[in-house]
């Protein structure tokens, strides 16, 4: 090939990748393009005109690195960089520990009330210079705090006399994959899994690296890359090479990793005949493997273990307890300061209430697990649902350390058809108010550690990116991503708050676009309940999916996966009785939280077939009877997805075509299926109940066995999407 041409071919394809990678979501929130305002860019620019750096180490390289690329970007010009002070326009970043300039601020005090990984922005002077400042006692608070700094810029904030301190509120703030080794994600809806086995530890895809820059830059510092469904092989020195290659890339990004383990490993292994955990060869076994996982990270966080949970292997096999099992493995990673999260998502088919379980298992262990044990507790008793009252445990575990697991990835919400922004339902469970030492003691509270005296507090979100471009599938998960890691670090932020910036940052500051989507993401969440389980219902999925409605499911070897074993329709009402005349689930949650829930005239109506079973006839707040009211709010759901489009509609032209469309396609996918929703579940209730349904409704187009063909054949069509190949359960 003639250079001329390899020359032209090159640019064809750097300038059509270009374009076609221009709005494609890869950049998500840190797109860093020119900020169109000319007067607050150059505002920006004459206050930061040079970056000053007197000290280096990864993290503060990593910190440079994305202010050259942002600045770069955001101001349209190349940042000019040097080690001492110029006479305006500075900007100057470092520790008091590494940094003369820094340390000659005099600011230790301050620091140490923002803690090891706050931070403190200020327009400052150093030497009588002007300088604007991002200090911390740490580097890694360096590099949030430079986040924080490029976030202003991004979201079109003033630094005109800029002064913030920030510290987070929460101590262990990770993310979750639920990713296989084979490369399938389990519930994950945007392609396979981002770790590339195959071509690790060898090529450091950039991808890796890109991943670490999103999470630090919501102040993210733990990530577990494998599912909880552990494969054990994880363990092995064949994929911890692997793996510590990924820890090295995540760590100037200040993310520790961890990793899901499999119980029984020392038998997968092959080694011994048993994974009882007071086993003295069992407790030896995980001591040397810990070791071995040291030997390749040395500042390795700890494991994850799912434990007599759906079937993966636990203590209970061996007739421990969840403690015992706990301990063990603490013990084993004690020596070098790695941390066992213990998960609390377990229920059992022989029980009578799935509500119940985590509960009355963990209680009684309250206090039996070691200081470096924290279990993880998912927000609601049952399972990611649209809408659960908060897990009883939150309030209810006084003398063990706890965390908090959200779901980003949308299992329970349409996958990466449906868009529904998490943040009003994480917000919800933040401020829920568990009255476990008196009013204010909300789950916010109560993880922030201002409740109780726990050693390790934390939240955690499943959140499954994958290979798609885009890394989510739909690009609005990517604000589900985003709200958790802003929550994450300070849970008093509003769900609208943060929507607010993370529009801005990812399409645009024009008013015409922001007000129509803000209502959009508000109003998402609440849409789905609606169209899925309004009223308190719950668990209305077709089997192994989760993804379309099967309200009609009631046979199965195991109850507790059927939705009727969740709604209980009958003649004469709907809903699951956990009052005392129920299996009194109520009583684990503290006063008045107990009687508001327990009490039929009082509990919110959103929460009212969680506790109770309610006659057809029974009046709500609005006049209307029970049943008129279910089928009231299933027909606003499928308005409310109308009304999304009708906004979204509206947004043409004012972002780019490439996301516009893909969106615009993705909230037909969402009405055709609320509308199924809508019809299956009204369709199903009215023949239980033998109400129809209201006249002044449109009919729905089909009869109920139409809508019952299509559980099983419709919802995921393609067998090569990890979706419909992903372990399903229940
Ligand atoms: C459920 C999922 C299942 C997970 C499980 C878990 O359906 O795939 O393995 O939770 O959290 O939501 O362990």
């Amino acid at each position: 090939m003639s250079r001329f041409f390899a020359f032209l071919l090159t640019f064809a394809l750097i300038s059509g990748s270009g374009l076609a990678l221009a709005e494609d979501g890869y950049r998500m929130w840190l797109r860093y393009d020119p900020i169109e305002n000319t007067s607050l860019r150059n505002d920006y620019r004459s206050q930061l005109r040079h970056l000053v750096v007197d000290s280096q180490s990864p993290t503060i390289d990593a910190a440079v690195k994305e202010l050259r690329m942002g600045l770069g970007g955001l101001l349209d010009r190349e940042l000019a960089e040097r080690d001492n002070l110029a006479r305006r326009g500075n900007l100057v970043i470092g520790t008091p520990e590494s940094s003369e300039l820094i340390a000659s601020l005099d600011l230790e005090d301050r620091l140490a009330q923002v803690g090891p990984e706050g931070f403190i922005l200020e327009e400052t002077r150093i030497n009588r210079r002007p300088a604007t400042i991002v200090a911390a006692q740490s580097d890694v608070g360096v590099l949030y705090g430079v986040y924080h700094l490029l976030r202003l810029l991004q979201t079109g904030e003033t630094i005109d006399g800029l002064n913030v301190s920030s510290a987070p509120k929460v101590q262990h703030r990770m993310v979750n994959h639920w990713d296989n080794l084979d490369r399938l994600v389990e519930r994950g809806y945007a392609g396979l899994s981002l770790w590339d086995w195959g071509s690790l530890p060898n090529h450091r895809d950039p991808r890796y690296t890109d991943y670490a820059r999103m999470n630090a830059s919501l102040g993210i510092n733990a990530t577990v890359i494998n599912n909880v469904n552990a494969d054990p092989r994880i363990l092995s020195d064949q994929f911890l090479e692997k793996v510590a290659v990924l820890a090295d890339t995540f760590r100037p990004y200040g993310i520790k990793m961890y990793l899901s383990i499999n119980f029984d490993s020392p038998r997968a292994f092959g080694d011994l005949d048993t994974a009882d955990p007071l086993d003295p060869g069992v407790r030896q076994w995980w001591k040397d493997r810990a070791e071995k996982v040291y030997e390749y990270i040395p500042d390795f966080g700890g494991f994850l273990v799912k434990a007599d949970s759906e079937g993966q292997p636990g203590p209970h096999g061996y007739g421990r307890t969840h403690a015992d099992g706990a301990n063990m493995l603490a013990e084993a990673l004690e020596p070098f300061g790695g941390l066992v999260f213990w998960r609390a998502f377990v229920y059992d088919p022989e029980q009578e209430d799935r509500f119940r379980e985590a509960y009355d298992e963990f209680m009684p262990l309250d206090g039996k697990f070691k200081d470096s044990v924290i279990l993880q507790i998912k927000n609601g008793p049952i399972d990611f649902q649209p809408r659960e009252p908060f897990s009883p445990l939150f309030g209810g575990l006084k003398d063990t350390n706890i965390m908090l697991e959200l779901q980003v990835t949308q299992e329970y919400f349409g996958f990466s058809y449906h868009l529904a922004y998490q943040g009003p339902l994480f917000e919800e469970v933040l401020q829920a108010d568990t009255y476990a030492k008196g009013e204010g003691s909300t789950v916010g509270r109560i993880l922030g550690n201002e409740v109780f005296e726990y050693k390790h507090t934390g939240m955690a979100g499943v959140i499954n990116p994958g290979t798609d471009r885009n890394w989510t599938g739909h690009p609005f998960v990517q604000s589900s991503w985003y709200v958790y890691g802003r929550m994450a670090w300070d849970y008093e932020l509003t769900s609208e708050q943060i929507a607010d910036e993370w529009m801005r940052m990812t399409f645009s500051h024009d008013r015409r676009f922001l007000d129509p989507v803000g209502e959009i993401m508000e109003i998402s969440r609440e849409a789905g309940v609606n169209y899925r389980n309004p009223l308190g219902l719950t668990h209305l999925y077709a089997q192994g999916h989760h993804y379309g409605p099967a309200p009609w499911y009631a046979e199965a070897d195991r109850l507790d996966w059927t939705a009727a074993y969740y709604h209980r329709a009958s003649e004469t009402g709907i809903g699951f009785d956990r009052t005392e005349t129920g299996s009194n689930a109520v009583e684990q949650y503290h006063e008045p939280v107990r009687e508001l829930f327990a009490d039929l005239d009082r509990v919110p109506e959103d929460f009212m077939l969680w506790f109770h079973h309610v006659d057809w006839d029974h009046e709500m707040e609005s006049g209307r009877t029970l049943w008129e009211e279910l089928v009231h709010k299933y027909y606003k759901g499928v308005e409310q997805v109308e009304a999304m489009q009708r906004k979204w509609d509206q947004v043409e032209g004012l972002i780019d075509q490439q996301r516009f469309e893909h969106v615009k396609a993705l909230l037909e996918i969402q009405l055709r299926d609320a509308i199924r929703w809508r019809d299956s579940c009204v369709l199903y209730f009215s023949s239980v109940s033998g109400r129809p349904i209201p006249e002044q409704y449109p009919q729905p187009e089909h009869d109920l066995e139409h809508y019952k063909k299509l559980e099983r054949t419709f919802y995921v069509p393609d067998p090569w999407h990890p979706a419909s190949r992903s372990r399903a359960l229940n």
